[in-house]
């Protein structure tokens, strides 16, 4: 537990904000940009006097559906009335706007940083300063690597080299259903976002079952970097390239979509001709699963808004934490979709 030695942790970001502008001022040079707009002033004042608890979030972008109701589960779990000042960065899928992110909450003195971070390598650096600034950090949904281990409080968020292995089950139960468990099947799949945990964790989850299998043969696996467009792009690529295709393995749904949109064009009926495999469970997935188009979709769950403020709370309380937290997740076919789409809120 930080022993942070200003009781008062806004009065901390307004003074330093502060001393800077009147360095700046007298050398003419300001080491960074104090643009703490009116607003923000307004709000610190206000939240001086309820000593809100400052949490620095660096999004990683905003490239899906998952991504969106993520951003937004934080944003409605940190908030002012539940005593957190939350100072929000969308970092457009770039690791080096993420990193300076972290800098500004490092250098504006924030009492905890929340890094959900678009790739697992090269964070040991900035997460050192965090660490020497004793600031503690918070991995949120996605991982960093084991380089880093030391360097976090706490990590919040999925399991998924298990989705990525229940994506491999399902495939197991689905051909011996069919009959087909000896039948040559051939497989691709598009991946997420290169050397995200989330591509690494579901790439080596389903890898592990399918090398129980060698009948089935992954033909390819390439970069789609989870939006609709590049899926589309990668989809339409492998269907022109393998005369016969049996499963899609496409690691969200946004992919899947685009996916499903070459396969219309040509003339390739998804979930029958081709049995589409898909990660998310958005309410728009699970659509295709009631459609038919769609034969499974492995949840992946983003509200990890409220735990995130159940852990924060409890580290300013000096609780002890755990050092993993994952989010309960299921797995949704025809057979249950309909018990649960209506309740889905993305
Ligand atoms: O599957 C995808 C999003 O990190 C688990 O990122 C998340 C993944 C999710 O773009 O839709």
């Amino acid at each position: 537990m930080r022993i942070g030695f200003w009781k008062n942790r806004i009065s901390r970001i307004f003074i330093s904000s502060f001393l800077v502008v009147i360095v700046a001022a007298m050398t003419g040079c300001a080491p960074f940009d104090v643009n703490v707009s009116q607003s923000t002033k307004d709000l610190q004042a206000e939240a001086e006097d309820e000593n809100l608890t400052i949490v620095g979030f660096s999004q990683l972008g905003s490239e899906s559906a998952w991504r969106t109701a993520n951003t937004k589960s934080v944003e409605d779990s940190l908030t002012q009335d539940k005593g957190f000042f939350l100072m929000s960065n969308n970092a457009r899928q770039s690791q080096e706007n993420q990193i300076k992110a972290l800098r500004s909450f490092i250098s504006q003195r924030v009492d905890y940083i929340v890094l959900c971070p678009v790739q697992e390598d090269g964070w040991e650096t900035v997460l050192t300063e965090a660490e020497e600034a004793e600031i503690p950090v918070i991995i949120l949904d996605r991982a960093v690597g084991s380089d880093c281990d030391g360097l976090y409080t706490t990590f919040v968020g999925e399991n998924m080299q298990e989705e990525g292995s229940k994506a491999g089950k399902w495939l197991e139960t689905h051909l011996s259903d069919k009959g087909l468990d000896n039948k040559d099947i051939n497989i691709v799949v598009l991946q997420g976002t290169e050397n995200s945990s989330a591509e690494i964790g579901r790439t080596a989850g389903f890898d592990n079952i399918a090398k129980e299998h060698p009948n089935w043969h992954i033909l390819a696996q390439k970069d789609a970097d989870f939006t609709t467009a590049r899926g589309k792009e990668v989809m339409a690529d492998y269907l022109k390239k393998y005369q016969k295709i049996d499963v899609l393995v496409s690691q969200n749904d946004d992919m899947t979509y685009g996916a499903i949109e070459a396969m219309d064009d040509a003339g390739v009926a998804a979930g029958s001709d081709v049995a589409v495999i898909s990660f998310d469970a958005t309410k728009s997935g699970l659509k295709l699963v009631q459609q038919g188009k769609v034969n499974v979709d492995i949840e992946c769950n983003p509200m990890s808004g409220p735990l995130l403020a159940e852990v924060i709370n409890k580290i300013e309380k000096g609780e002890k934490v755990q050092h993993v937290y994952y989010l309960d997740e299921k797995v949704f076919t025809k057979d249950n979709v309909d018990k649960f789409i209506d309740s889905r809120s993305y």
